[in-house]
């Protein structure tokens, strides 16, 4: 199966958006296989970030990213990265579909609330930043045969 990393960003978590965001994945069928709560630092975020280092809104970013506590989960599903960011919507709640988590909860896009990996091979690569294998939970749940056919 899939995983995609999955990050409520500061703003989501001082707007009390955490549950929403999560209980939307769960209700969609997706497995919580990993979940941790962590204030990124300057280091976390350009390893993250490292293919925006040099933009102009680099540093606002880093500020932001850095500004409080974020969290961060693996998510597990046939499709999940792709299913993600359609959840997620477009960067830019500007042009975010109503229904979808930016669209619904965001008006700019440094203040976006949430982010999802955009390829399995970023997924990888993300997940590696945030947790260690030994983090990650496999497990089978009940409803999977209601979810999956
Ligand atoms: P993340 O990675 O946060 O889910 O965003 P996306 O994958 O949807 O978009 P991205 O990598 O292009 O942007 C990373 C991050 O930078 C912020 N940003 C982006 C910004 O503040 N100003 C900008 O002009 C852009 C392009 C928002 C998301």
């Amino acid at each position: 199966m899939e995983r995609t990393y999955v990050m409520v960003k500061p703003d989501g978590v001082q707007r009390n958006l955490v549950g929403e965001i999560i209980s939307r994945f769960e209700k969609k069928g997706f497995k919580i296989v990993g979940l941790r709560m962590l204030q990124m630092d300057r280091a976390i975020a350009e390893k993250h970030y490292g293919e925006h280092i040099g933009k102009p809104f680099f540093e606002g970013l880093v500020a932001y990213i850095t500004s409080g506590p974020v969290v961060a989960m693996v998510l597990e599903g046939k499709d999940v990265v792709t299913a993600v960011r359609a959840m997620n919507g477009a960067t830019n709640p500007a042009n975010a579909g109503s229904g979808t988590i930016r669209g619904d909860f965001a008006i700019e896009v440094s203040r976006n609330v949430i982010h999802g990996s955009d390829s399995v091979e970023s997924a990888n690569r993300e997940i590696a930043i945030y947790f260690t294998d030994k983090e990650l939970c496999a497990y089978k749940k009940i409803l999977e045969d209601w979810i999956y056919e």
